[in-house]
């Protein structure tokens, strides 16, 4: 393919990021005004670099004609404060009427040697375009804020170290994971502490404290 042809392949996959990002973003507003706690932080998105599809698709044997099938071009990523967090986006995305989801990959569950912790769907996304609907595949990457600061520092070394990251920071790195995680766990702990002082906090509001004459 050339540029051109490559601009038209990928003009759906932005079209697609372009309106996930708004719907998502929009559930994020919406949890604003009906309950207290949203379990979106932020969202962003991207359509891979070409020389990205490229390279994946050499070392995934997937031939040109069928690069529709990589399930990454588009790809949307939500960040959540805490874990529980996750689980609720989730069911949110399975509850959605306007894609449907077809794989997903639990990689807080099983975190990768690297790692790297996140939850992994893939959509069908139906797109509205000049010649009907089409199909487009989209990744959501689905993670807390911890595991987003380790990944992009990851991410970044792999790039400056062209994916040969010395052993000695490779273990210093799955050792940040190990942080992360534990920080994932104490941030929890803290929530469900704050939750319970609210509830505490609300019923003295309600029938007053002991000893109150009122
Ligand atoms: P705001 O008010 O700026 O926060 P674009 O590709 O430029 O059309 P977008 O959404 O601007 O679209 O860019 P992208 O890269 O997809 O998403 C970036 C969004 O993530 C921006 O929000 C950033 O502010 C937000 N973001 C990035 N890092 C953080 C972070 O560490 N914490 C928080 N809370 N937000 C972050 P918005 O929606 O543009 O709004
Ligand atoms: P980008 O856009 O630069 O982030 P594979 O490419 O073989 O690893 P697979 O099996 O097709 O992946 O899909 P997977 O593992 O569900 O998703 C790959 C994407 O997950 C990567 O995209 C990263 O965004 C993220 N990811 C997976 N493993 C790691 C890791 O060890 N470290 C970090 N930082 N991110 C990871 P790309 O291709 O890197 O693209």
């Amino acid at each position: 393919m050339d540029e051109k042809e490559w601009e038209l392949f990928l003009a759906p996959y932005h079209q697609a990021v372009e309106e996930l990002k708004v719907k998502l973003k929009g559930m994020r507003s919406l949890y604003d005004y009906e309950i207290d706690h949203s379990p979106i932080e932020f969202v962003t998105g991207r359509v891979k670099p070409v020389a990205s599809i490229k390279e994946k698709a050499r070392r995934k044997s997937i031939p040109l004609h069928n690069i529709e099938t990589m399930q990454d071009i588009a790809g949307l990523r939500i960040m959540c404060q805490f874990v529980e967090d996750i689980r609720i986006v989730i069911k949110m995305l399975l509850a959605r009427k306007d894609m449907e989801i077809v794989d997903k990959r639990d990689y807080i569950a099983e975190q990768k040697e690297s790692g790297y912790r996140s939850y992994h769907l893939v959509a069908e996304y139906p797109l509205q375009t000049p010649r009907g609907e089409k199909k487009v595949l989209v990744e959501i990457q689905i993670r807390t804020l911890a595991m987003n600061f380790w990944a992009t520092i990851e991410h970044s070394l792999n790039y400056k170290y062209s994916g040969n990251i010395p052993e000695k920071v490779k273990h210093r790195l799955q050792r940040a994971s190990d942080a992360a995680s534990r920080l994932d766990d104490e941030m929890s702990e803290i929530r469900e502490e704050i939750k319970e002082a609210h509830a505490v906090f609300f019923r003295k509001k309600e029938h007053g404290p002991k000893g109150d004459k009122r």
